[in-house]
């Protein structure tokens, strides 16, 4: 058993078309549970320590104006192996390659207006939570 806890953000795309909740429906259907909620614009310091990877890419002004330019929600998601059921519900970073069925897949057409961010590994939940969530904000 891995009892896992990841950030999920619905992007300020996937809010705009009101896919917030059926995006955590599908996440709630797997059978992960919410257990933080917010929502909220990004600051342009948290939209640099949340990509820290990509600050130098080249497409990092897209994207940052993108995460910036809107509300988004964020979610913690708890349940058993929750890093790798979030990555496979959301699809494929590109669209253009995520399968049917998944988020990415089914709602989305290109790479930056991508609708969902899920963390990549247990040191990416535990430092992205830490970024989003402020101890008590996350129950259990
Ligand atoms: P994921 O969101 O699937 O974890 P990352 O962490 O590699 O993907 O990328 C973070 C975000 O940066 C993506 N969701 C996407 O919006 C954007 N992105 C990544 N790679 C590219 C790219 N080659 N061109 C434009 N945007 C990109």
């Amino acid at each position: 058993m891995a009892i896992e806890t990841t950030l999920v953000l619905v992007k300020p795309d996937g809010v705009r078309r009101g896919l917030v909740g059926e995006v955590l429906r599908r996440f709630e259907a797997k059978g992960l549970q919410v257990v933080g909620l917010k929502m909220l614009t990004m600051s342009d310091d948290l939209a640099a320590k949340h990509y820290a990877a990509h600050v130098e890419k080249p497409f990092y002004p897209d994207l940052k104006a993108f995460m910036t330019g809107g509300p988004l929600v964020a979610a913690a998601l708890r349940g058993e192996n929750a890093i790798a059921h979030v990555r496979n519900l959301m699809g494929a970073t590109n669209p253009a390659n995520a399968a049917p069925g998944s988020v990415r897949g089914d709602f989305c057409t290109e790479i930056t207006e991508n609708a969902v961010h899920g963390s990549d590994s247990p040191e990416a939940a535990r430092g992205e939570l830490a970024l989003w969530f402020a101890k008590g904000e996350i129950q259990g």
